[in-house]
């Protein structure tokens, strides 16, 4: 059963209770990183608090079914389609057989996010399916063993990584598994054939696969392991897997591997929360569409303005944005997405300083926009531009310099009036989607209760 559910039915004090019940998680110096100090963690962070927008793929054989099975359309995420049509493990097995991504090419790939200004990839090594694409030894159910393609594209995204800079990270759904016996599914399995013991599973083929995953692709690959839906976890379950990520002290984990593993980053999915999650790194994953995987009747696209300003906002509130494209069967990413994470690329080009590197703005709301920073500066992203052409900042330091990202050699007449500062800007916003201003300022941002 979904966590989520059983917390809703559950009331605050039960699940306090429950909390209190289990210290013995919260203390369990078996986790990864439980004892380094923030020093040591800042450092382990730091690439990733840089980066703050990544691209995340969803890639796997129900890019072939692309959200139809037969004559029928299944509703839902593709990538969800041998659950949502209840297909036979049987049935589903021969889809690999058709799986000839041919036009796949690391290096386009991993040169459209580049391009796009995003930083690390995160890409679906294995989803809930069951189905790897990486070679594996554990279980012939994977890209290599099973397909015409026989390739493993993660070794040749970790090549092409390595050659742009870019981090590579392995997304794995460690307890959903509809394609070996025992692993989890949500709601219960369809097919005999799935039934089997979870910790068997576990330990036959999630536990080595993600092993697997930490040694074959170099010292510094994955960056990051991003788990996904702990059906059935347990404490007891989640440690299974905490000696190999220790083996690997500077990946990155996220929060999803169950049992009440806290990992290093926070994955609120599909929305930005408003006052981030203070005291902890998170990252907004979100689809260009609406489905992760490829889906052929899904071409509601956000705009690149949408794009921005969500990549703005989750800046503006100290996290990082990690976008997701679907590939097709023949290994392409969508026209119109890498139409889309051109322009954004464009935008970055720019402004990327008011994005990379940043924290949260210091400001609790802005009537114009948002604010990120970086130390000593100020990224005030003016969405809604001034009438008058004067931008108020509720902000009582001593600048010492502004500037328009698109213009950064010509300084912008600024004063303070009481609590305020009031920039002066040209009459129409040089962007149309997001123009940035730059101020430099001395001390600590003072941000006045109530705006003048
Ligand atoms: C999961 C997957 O089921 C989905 O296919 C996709 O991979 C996505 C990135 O992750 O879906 C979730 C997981 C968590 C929540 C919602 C959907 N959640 O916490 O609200």
């Amino acid at each position: 059963m979904p966590v989520k559910v059983l917390f809703r039915g559950i009331p605050a004090v039960a699940l306090a209770v429950t909390a209190f019940a289990f210290p013995a998680f919260a203390a369990d110096t078996n986790a990864p990183n439980q004892n380094e100090t923030k020093e040591q963690r800042d450092a382990r962070m730091a690439w990733w608090r840089e980066a703050k927008f990544g691209m995340f793929i969803h890639w796997g054989v129900y890019s072939i079914s692309a959200g139809r099975y037969g004559d029928q359309e299944i509703p839902g995420l593709s990538e969800w389609i041998m659950h949502d049509g209840k297909i036979p493990l049987a049935e589903y097995a021969e889809f690999p057989k058709r799986f000839n991504p041919t036009k796949f090419n690391a290096e386009a790939w991993v040169k459209i996010a580049k391009d796009a200004g995003q930083k690390y990839i995160v890409i679906t090594a294995k989803h809930h399916d069951g189905f790897a694409m990486f070679q594996s030894k554990v279980s012939d159910y994977n890209i290599c063993d099973a397909t015409p393609f026989q390739r493993d594209p993660l070794k040749e995204l970790a090549a092409a990584c390595e050659k742009e800079g870019i981090k590579l990270g392995f997304y794995y759904s460690q307890a959903q598994d509809w394609g070996h016996p025992g692993g989890a599914a949500r709601d219960g399995h369809w097919d005999p054939a799935q039934d089997g013991d979870f910790d068997a599973y576990l330990d036959k083929i999630a536990v080595p696969q993600v092993q697997e995953l930490l040694s074959n692709y170099g010292p510094s690959v994955p960056a990051v392991l991003w788990f996904d839906t702990p059906e059935n976890m347990t404490p007891e379950r989640a440690a299974k897997f905490f000696p190999l990520l220790k083996t690997r002290p500077e990946l990155i984990v996220n929060n999803r591997l169950g049992g009440g593993f806290k990992g290093d980053t926070e994955t609120p999915e599909g929305f930005i929360p408003p006052n981030g999650f203070p005291g902890r790194d998170w990252e907004t994953c979100m689809t260009m569409n609406h489905s992760w995987g490829y889906c052929q009747r899904d071409t509601d696209w956000k705009s690149t303005a949408d794009l921005i300003r969500n990549l703005v906002e989750i800046a503006s509130e100290g996290g990082n944005y990690l976008l997701n494209v679907g590939p097709t069967r023949e290994g392409l990413m969508p026209e119109a997405c890498v139409e889309r994470l051109k322009q954004v690329g464009a935008w970055m080009k720019i402004n990327g300083e008011s994005i990379y590197g940043t924290t949260a703005g210091p400001f609790p709301n802005l009537s114009w926009g948002r604010a990120t920073r970086k130390g000593q500066e100020l990224f005030l992203h003016v969405q809604t531009w001034p009438s008058n052409g004067l931008l108020r900042v509720p902000l009582a330091n001593k600048i010492s310099a502004a500037v328009l990202l698109t213009q950064p050699d010509k300084q912008l007449e600024v004063r303070n009036e009481g609590n305020v500062t009031l920039v002066s800007l040209p009459a129409t916003a040089p962007d149309a989607v997001g123009s940035v201003v730059r101020l430099d300022f001395e001390g600590e941002p003072i941000v006045p209760t109530t705006p003048g």
